[in-house]
C-alpha cells in the first residue's frame, strides 16, 4: 500500500494517491506515516525533475497532491495558524521569495511533533517577521529560502531581530537552498538540510531552555 502511494504521487497520479490515502487512513494507518509516503514520491519528483526527465510543472503538481493530501489526513488547512495560541516558532519564507513548498512540508512535519507553528506565509518582510516576534513571544524564528535574493533578505531579517531583541532575541534557523556559508553571511543561528532536522533541532532547542542559543553560526549536526 505505502509502495503505491510513493509511486502514484512520483507518477503525478493525484486521484490514485489520494484514494489510497484515503484507503490507508480506513485501514488505521498512521496519518503521519502516509504523509511521509506522499512526500518521498514528491522528492522523487524532484530528482527526476533535477535529472531533466520531469517538468517544472510536473513538481509544482506533486506539491498540490501534498498539500491535498494534507488536507484529508489533517482537515483543512487553518489559514495562517494564528489560532490565537502561544506558538513556539514563528516560520516564513523570506521577502522576494515565494517558494512554499519545502516551507509547507516542514510546518507539517513540526506540528506532527508537537510542536506550535505560526505559518506567516511567503515574501515576508523583516518588519513583518518582527511584528510576529513581538506579538507572539515565540522563542524560535524559522526563515526558509531558496533563491539567492532570499539571502539578503534574511540577513536583513537576521540584523533586524538581533537589533531589536538584543540578548534576548529569539533563535533563527534557516532552510531552503542554503549551507554553511549562506548561515554564516545571514547571521542565523542554525542551518537544516531537511524538515526532520528541523523539527528534531526545534525540540532540543525547546528542551535545553527557552529556544535561546549562542549566537555563532553552525549547522545542526
Ligand atoms: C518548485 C519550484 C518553483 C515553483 C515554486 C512553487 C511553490 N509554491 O513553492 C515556482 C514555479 C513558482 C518557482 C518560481 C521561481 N523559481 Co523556482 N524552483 C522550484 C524548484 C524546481 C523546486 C523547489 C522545491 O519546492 N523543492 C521541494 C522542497 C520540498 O524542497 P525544499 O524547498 O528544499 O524544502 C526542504 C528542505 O529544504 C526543508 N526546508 C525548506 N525551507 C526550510 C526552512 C526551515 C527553517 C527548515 C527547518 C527546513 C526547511 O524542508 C523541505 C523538506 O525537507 C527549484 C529547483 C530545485 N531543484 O530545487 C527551483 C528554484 C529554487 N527556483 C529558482 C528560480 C530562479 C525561480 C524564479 C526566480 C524563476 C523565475 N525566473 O521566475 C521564481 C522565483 C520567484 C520568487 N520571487 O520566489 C532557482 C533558484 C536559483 C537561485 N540560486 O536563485 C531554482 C534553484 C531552480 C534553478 N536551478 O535555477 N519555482
Amino acid at each position: 500500500m505505502r509502495k503505491l502511494i510513493v509511486s502514484a504521487v512520483a507518477g503525478i497520479q493525484e486521484d490514485k494517491a489520494i484514494s489510497l490515502v484515503r484507503n490507508g487512513l480506513a485501514r488505521g494507518i498512521d496519518p503521519f506515516t502516509l504523509l511521509e509516503e506522499v512526500r518521498t514520491g514528491v522528492e522523487i519528483v524532484l530528482e527526476r525533475y533535477n535529472r531533466g526527465e520531469y517538468f517544472l510543472a510536473d513538481v509544482v503538481m506533486a506539491a498540490d497532491i501534498y498539500k491535498h493530501a494534507q488536507q484529508v489526513v489533517l482537515g483543512p488547512a487553518d489559514g495562517t495558524g494564528d489560532s490565537g495560541r502561544h506558538p513556539q516558532i514563528v516560520f516564513g519564507t523570506v521577502e522576494r521569495d515565494i517558494h512554499d513548498i519545502g516551507k509547507n512540508i516542514t510546518i507539517v512535519t513540526m506540528r506532527h511533533y508537537g510542536l506550535e507553528v505560526l505559518d506567516v506565509g511567503v515574501n515576508v518582510s523583516p518588519a513583518a517577521f518582527l511584528e510576529k516576534l513581538q506579538q507572539t513571544g515565540a522563542p524560535i524564528l524559522c526563515l526558509s529560502g531558496l533563491i539567492s535574493d532570499a539571502y539578503d533578505s534574511m540577513k536583513k531579517t537576521v540584523g533586524l531581530i538581533k537589533k531589536r531583541f538584543g540578548e534576548r532575541r529569539p533563535t533563527i534557523i534557516i532552510g531552503g537552498l542554503v549551507n554553511e556559508v549562506v548561515c554564516s553571511y545571514t547571521g542565523a543561528d542554525y542551518w537544516v538540510k531537511n524538515c526532520t532536522e528541523g523539527a528534531e533541532l526545534c525540540i532540543r532547542l525547546l528542551k535545553e531552555g527557552d529556544g535561546r542559543c549562542a549566537s555563532e553560526s553552525r549547522a545542526a549536526k
